[in-house]
């Protein structure tokens, strides 16, 4: 399912703006049947964005369950003999769509996109009326991992990460026409001989009619430098410009379907970025040469508006990104919009690209604080139903972004559990599932500091470790010095693995604005101190690789906790993006390091 665009053959018209919507908490919407007419009662919502801070009250942040969305659209007129689909980029974290009454679509996940094909159901030149309804209700079986716990005042949604819960349609809703014959997906891989590029493609056409296929590579500039045809082969590129961590450069590769006269019909755009991705004993390398992360773990999470998209925060975090020095980021803890990767290819950014398994972990849930605490793989938690759909976000993920160049590797889950038998077993075939689909990245998980070297199962399965790790926070609290010890050992412990090392997060809260003459936790002195004493841990250690802080900036986080003051705040920007001191120091190391 490729990104609706508009080319010579293809339109797309968004769905964007302001839509009706209704909270149904008690779920009667469905035995009612909302979708089979206007939405009554009906308040405005805006597409994209997260309802729950957009309401008004704990009605939108509490709210469990079903989420009603409807709108109109006029099919354009042009549209006449083309198939026509209804594209929702996301819904999270589930969804039912219905057209004029009819269902459409069915989807869970809450980051991935999925489409209809409505040709059947539309008039070109008329209107529809398009529903969604949003459950935002997380199980042992849904990825990421929830319960809903029934309480004397009624029905509670409890998580085991600590951002946010937010629900909604998050990202672009689009119609789009192609013709009926179409382009259905692209492959791209390519790969670097001395100075010449090689792109491999593979193209996959739906549809009926006769048909070949012509592929052209043309430069930034738009020359034409290489053209091939059939549904598979290769490009090559003497003295190719090769995509680079800061240096973005793409390639466009038109592939258009031919009719037997030879005359074009269908025309899609893909973005090629030409490098290579390795890891060789603990060294990362992207275009052979070795490649070290800096940059951050962050969140789709700004005021009022959730996790909808915006590109104005887009824009500006990449500015952001680029002012400190930053090379790189991790979509923590869920595949991002689509929009965000296509700005890193640009951008030269490079990503580690997430599945929304976060959470998988009840030794991190439970404690005092806790609550009722439950065994993390069971027959009555997580266990072969959430395997599957385990399974099925992976497919989608990489379905979505494998031709990415700013995507080098895949991160399959976020601080599992992974000291166990029952998790050793529950990931091994998930790690061969990714590598089956996509043989050209690594593959990695992100271990918590639960599962210590020499006690992770699962580490073993990837081609790096990424670590997550708070030493002189969540341990050795407010004592950098014994931090400082005790987490240079860790990670000497972990560099006998001989892999690449990826520190995938370290942080302190920090409260903007906080000062103390010696560095206290919460204050922005500490945060500083805290960063260069990892600093000096990571730069003893020659198996490191990377080290991305958490968090890029302050994010909301669910209101059940006593160790969130206003939101998580480990930010190195606050939540509308302002500097702590912290980002200073970043800065300076990321803009000098060589
Ligand atoms: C973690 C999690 C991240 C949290 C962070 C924290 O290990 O991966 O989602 O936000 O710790 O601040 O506690």
């Amino acid at each position: 399912m490729l990104r609706p665009q508009d080319t010579v053959s293809r339109e797309r018209k968004s769905l964007n703006g302001v839509w009706d919507f209704r909270l149904d908490p008690e779920g009667a919407g469905r035995r009612e049947g909302w979708q089979d007419g206007p939405l009554a009662g009906a308040q405005a919502m805006p597409v994209p964005a997260s309802y729950n801070d957009v309401l008004v009250g704990t009605v939108g942040r509490d709210h469990v369950g079903d989420a009603w969305y409807q709108t109109t659209v006029r099919v354009p007129r042009g549209w006449a003999g083309q198939r026509v689909a209804l594209r929702f980029d996301s819904a999270t974290h589930a969804a039912v769509v219905w057209v004029d009454g009819t269902e459409v679509a069915r989807h869970e996940g809450g980051y991935t996109p999925f489409e209809a094909d409505v040709t059947a159901l539309v008039t070109p030149g008329e209107e529809v009326r398009v529903t969604a309804v949003v459950n935002n209700e997380l199980s042992f079986q849904t990825i990421p991992p929830g319960v809903v716990e029934q309480t004397p005042q009624g029905r509670r949604q409890r998580y085991f990460h600590d951002f946010f819960n937010f629900a909604g349609l998050h990202r672009s809703v689009w119609l789009h026409a192609t013709p009926t014959t179409y382009v259905d997906d692209v492959v791209v891989v390519t790969d670097l001989q001395g100075t010449t590029g090689v792109v491999a493609y593979d193209v996959t056409v739906a549809g009926g009619a006769e048909h070949s296929v012509r592929v052209t590579l043309r430069d930034a500039g738009g020359l034409v430098v290489a053209t091939a045809h059939g549904a598979s082969g290769e490009l090559t590129v003497p003295d190719v410009h090769r995509w680079q961590p800061g240096a973005g450069y793409l390639y466009d590769a038109e592939v258009e379907l031919l009719d037997a006269a030879g005359a074009p019909f269908d025309s899609y755009h893909q973005s090629v970025g030409v490098r290579t991705v390795e890891v060789r004993g603990t060294q990362f390398l992207i275009n052979g040469e070795p490649f070290y992360f800096q940059g951050f773990g962050k969140h789709e999470d700004t005021a009022v508006r959730g996790k909808g998209h915006d590109d104005a925060y887009l824009v500006h975090d990449f500015e952001l990104l680029d002012w400190i020095g930053a090379n790189s980021f991790r979509t923590s803890h869920y595949p991002y919009a689509e929009e965000v990767y296509e700005y890193a290819d640009r951008k030269g950014i490079v990503v580690i690209d997430e599945v929304a398994a976060v959470g998988q972990n009840m030794g991190l849930a439970g404690g005092i604080f806790g609550g009722q605490s439950y065994v993390t793989f069971s027959p009555s938690t997580i266990n072969e139903a959430s395997r599957r759909n385990h399974e099925q976000a992976i497919r989608e993920l990489v379905r979505r972004d494998k031709n990415h160049p700013s995507v080098v590797l895949w991160s399959i889950a976020n601080e599992p559990e992974s000291d166990t038998d029952a998790a050793r077993a529950y990931f091994e075939p998930l790690f061969a599932l990714t590598r089956s689909l996509d043989p050209t990245r690594p593959v990695g998980f992100v271990n918590v500091m639960l599962a210590p070297h020499g006690r992770c199962q699962v580490s073993e399965l990837g081609d790096v470790l990424m670590l997550n790790r708070y030493y002189g926070w969540y341990v050795n609290t407010g004592d950098l010095v014994a931090a400082e010890a005790a987490w240079l050992a860790e990670l000497q412990a972990w560099a006998t693995d001989g892999k690449p090392i990826i520190i995938t997060e370290y942080g302190a809260d920090t409260v903007a604005g906080v000062h103390s003459l010696t560095p206290q936790p919460w204050s922005e002195e500490y945060q500083v101190e805290y960063l260069e004493m990892n600093h000096r841990v990571f730069d003893a250690v020659d198996a490191v690789v990377g080290e991305q802080v958490w968090n890029f900036a302050d994010f909301a986080t669910a209101a059940n906790s006593v160790f969130r003051v206003d939101g998580n705040k480990k930010g190195v920007f606050t939540r509308d993006r302002r500097p702590k001191a912290a980002a200073h120091v970043l800065r300076r190391r990321w803009t000098t390091k060589p």
